[in-house]
């Protein structure tokens, strides 16, 4: 039998309203970034649109380096092998690795073989009243210590920052049973960025409700409506960020 091409006709599942974004893996657009060598960028979500950090997909060929960080740097590896010195140290980010550098550390991300990493960038908000400053972090997820989320075992939180008032941040991953969901439709002054990792199920953003899978990325703004409950037969598990310790009014 024939085999029929599909043809889009500029259908897909990626919206953008002023309070979200859901961006699919199909209208991932790629570009160079000044300072790095052998690596594709796809900018999920920049000031540009309104959001207060820069998430990205970084995809590198065998040997591709990141340029230098603008901001402070969050690195979470999806496929592949990285080399990152800072700090004076030399670290090997494989899947499930991840690795926090903060604004102004000189550091180097090289890819041992082809690879792709999650990259979370912020400007530093410092306060006055906090003297420690933020350190360089390394850390495995698979390591990091799993809270049931208001005590549900269905749907596990791993907070992949260290949670300490000199941080500004938190990246976390979250794990849904399959059938498990979020206890409330949150509204938050936080935004987020959010990669889906594993499996998939259905987000309420706004007035909407989109069904979403892993390679998925969304962007909700802050006090954007939000909700979700995983379907399918594995769990599902999305890295999130948002911001964090900060007074809404700044200093
Ligand atoms: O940390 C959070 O605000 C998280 N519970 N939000 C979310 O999963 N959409
Ligand atoms: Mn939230």
């Amino acid at each position: 039998m024939q085999q029929h091409q599909l043809t889009h006709l500029g259908a897909t599942r990626s919206v953008l309203k002023a309070d979200h974004m859901l961006q699919t893996p199909d209208t991932f657009v790629r570009t160079p970034l000044p300072g790095a060598e052998g690596v594709d960028f796809v900018v999920h979500i920049a000031p540009q649109r309104g959001a207060a950090f820069t998430q990205m997909t970084a995809e590198f060929a065998t040997g591709g380096m990141l340029g230098p960080a603008p901001a402070q740097r969050f690195i979470y590896v999806l496929e592949g092998k990285l080399d990152m010195i800072a700090g004076g140290k030399k670290h090997v980010l494989g899947p499930g690795s991840f690795g926090y550098i903060p604004q102004g550390v000189k550091h180097t991300v090289r890819a041992r073989n082809d690879a792709r990493a999650a990259i979370i960038e912020r400007l530093y908000e410092p306060v006055e009243t906090e003297d420690e400053e933020p350190r360089v972090v390394v850390g495995k997820e698979a390591d990091v210590a799993a809270t049931p989320l208001g005590g549900d075992e269905g749907l596990r939180v791993r907070a992949l920052m260290p949670d300490g008032p000199e941080y500004d941040f938190a990246v976390n991953t979250m794990t849904y049973n399959p059938g498990a969901a979020l206890s409330m439709v949150e509204i938050h002054v936080m935004e987020h960025g959010l990669l889906m990792l594993e499996g998939g199920g259905i987000y309420r953003l706004g007035d909407s409700w989109y069904p979403v899978e892993a390679g998925d990325f969304v962007w909700m703004a802050p006090y954007c409506p939000q909700w979700f409950g995983a379907l399918g037969k594995k769990p599902a598990k999305y890295l999130i960020y948002k911001d964090w310790r900060r007074h809404p009014l700044g200093g």
